[in-house]
């Protein structure tokens, strides 16, 4: 079979480590003469004569002729393969030597050494799988929820594929017809009037504008959020963290400044993805390092996707937590979720410090939640808070098509700006120039799966998989 790579590959597909079995991958043209040099199935036929998709046991050789191990071998054929190559998949016995050996006797006879995501790469270029639905493998690999799963997997299904494509023949039928219309103005050409131009670009603004929605999705369940924990010390910032995490992250002590550098965890917060920041806490300090820890802390703030603002209300609120207050409000301004936290709920009494918590609700904007962050049971509730912040608006697992990188996201919020612009063209410049930007969005679309898009970013996405995939 022709293969624009030219070589065959292999590499160990299972993670490196003991365990009952390992899996080494070799694809390519030679595939099945380089493995049969050193591997013979035990019914006595050669392996190029094992019938496709068929698992026989063999001996594998070493260079003395010496038997390693006795390995089950899987044979598929081009096309109907992963690579859509011909591939064999050696199932030996699980020693990091042992497949070390195997996978050396792969090269001896002729094969060499995998990069990064190559299998999935060839898969791609063998058309057998879209950019979304190559980075759905990633998704897959990366998943550390049941969401982020069940997204990853509806798109290697070539859910976010199939919508693309779909999105991509209507501007292609609404460009061939608008220029059967300006080449061939006398001739009755076009299948579309101009109600009909206007009606398909409207209904392919409404498209991406849905994909581009489903992106807030998408990040938050599979990129996650980039969430701070901000407010002064000692107000139990760190043991927020640990309650989220569910582990003894960071250290917890009730002398002040504990926290000076930014600590970061991705914690799962029933559907959605957090990136924790637990940060120092910000007040005057007069401590050099404290300083630094105070400014990653303000950085770490711009930053955030989410603020959790947590304050002490056994001790009131003072001066520090109002210049919190008053950083936090500014985010909150700019449309940041924020969610207050009255931490030590047990120390101190709602009804007593109503003025304190009618402050907070007024200058951020929300109903501040009452934890006590020590007790592990308060971690449903402060999950369930976020959640809600999160699911409230444009956010849907139950949608069947959802972007889930910045990638995608770029690529689709240029699609859509090109679309936009050709509306507006077509009515005050005319059909010909709000072509040139349909075929602009065309174009970005193409770049979201891979019809039209440059190496560079080709070898971005399959350097993030690991070598075997
Ligand atoms: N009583 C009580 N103490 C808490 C609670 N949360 C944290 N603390 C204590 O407050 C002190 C400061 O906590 P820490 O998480 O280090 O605060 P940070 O400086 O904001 O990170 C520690 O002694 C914690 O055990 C709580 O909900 N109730
Ligand atoms: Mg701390």
């Amino acid at each position: 079979m022709y293969s624009m790579f030219g070589s065959t590959v292999a590499a160990i597909s299972t993670p490196r480590g003991k365990g009952g079995i390992a899996v080494i991958r070799v694809s390519g043209e030679d595939a099945l003469t380089i493995c049969e040099k050193f591997i013979s199935p035990k019914n006595g036929k050669p392996l190029s004569e094992i019938k496709a998709n068929t698992a026989v046991l063999t001996n594998v050789y070493d260079e003395n002729g010496d038997i390693l191990d006795e390995s089950v071998v899987t044979v598929f054929r081009a096309p109907r393969s992963y690579t859509g190559e011909d591939t064999v998949e050696i199932s030996c016995h699980g020693g990091v030597l042992l497949t070390e050996s195997i996978l050396s006797r792969t090269f001896a006879c002729g094969a060499v050494q995998a990069g990064p995501g190559e299998f999935t790469r060839r898969a791609f270029s063998a058309g057998k799988l879209s950019l979304s639905q190559a980075e759905a493998v990633i998704g897959m690999i990366d998943a550390e929820t049941r969401a982020a799963l069940s997204l990853s997997k509806t798109n290697l299904g070539g859910a976010v594929r199939r919508k693309t494509d779909a999105i991509y023949e209507k501007l292609k039928e609404l460009i061939s017809s608008v220029y059967a219309v300006i080449d061939f103005p006398d001739e009755d050409l076009s299948s579309m009037d101009d109600d009909e131009v206007h009606a398909g670009i409207r209904e392919v603004i409404e498209a991406l504008e849905a994909l581009r929605r489903s992106y807030k999705t998408g990040h938050a369940v599979c990129e996650g959020v980039r969430t701070v924990i901000f407010g002064k010390p000692n107000t139990g910032k760190s043991t927020i963290l640990n309650l989220l995490a569910e582990k003894e992250r960071a250290i917890v002590t009730d002398i002040a400044g504990t926290t000076r550098d930014v600590i970061s965890e991705t914690v799962a917060a029933g559907n959605v993805t957090l990136r924790l920041s637990d940060t120092a806490g910000v007040h005057g300090t007069e401590d050099a390092v404290e300083s630094i820890g105070v400014k990653k802390s303000m950085e770490a703030l711009e930053e955030a996707e989410l603020v959790l603002a947590v304050f002490d209300l056994s001790h009131g609120l003072d001066a520090e937590d109002e210049e919190i207050l008053s950083h936090v409000a500014k985010r909150a301004k700019i449309g940041v979720p924020v969610i207050a936290v009255c931490n030590k709920s047990d120390l101190f009494d709602a009804s007593a410090n109503e003025t304190e918590i009618r402050r907070i609700r007024e200058t951020l904007g929300t109903e501040p939640i009452l934890l006590c962050a020590k007790n592990d049971e308060s971690r449903d509730a402060l999950v369930s808070r976020i959640e809600d912040t999160f699911e409230s608006s444009d956010f849907s697992l139950s949608d069947t098509t959802v972007i889930t990188n910045a990638r995608q996201h770029a690529a689709v919020s240029d699609a859509l700006a090109h679309a936009n612009c050709a509306l507006d063209t077509l009515d005050f410049l005319g059909a010909d120039l709000a072509c040139t930007e349909l075929e602009l969005a065309m174009g970005k679309l193409g770049e979201l799966d891979g019809r039209q898009v440059t190496v560079d970013v080709v070898d971005s996405i399959f350097h993030r998989f690991c070598v075997g995939k």
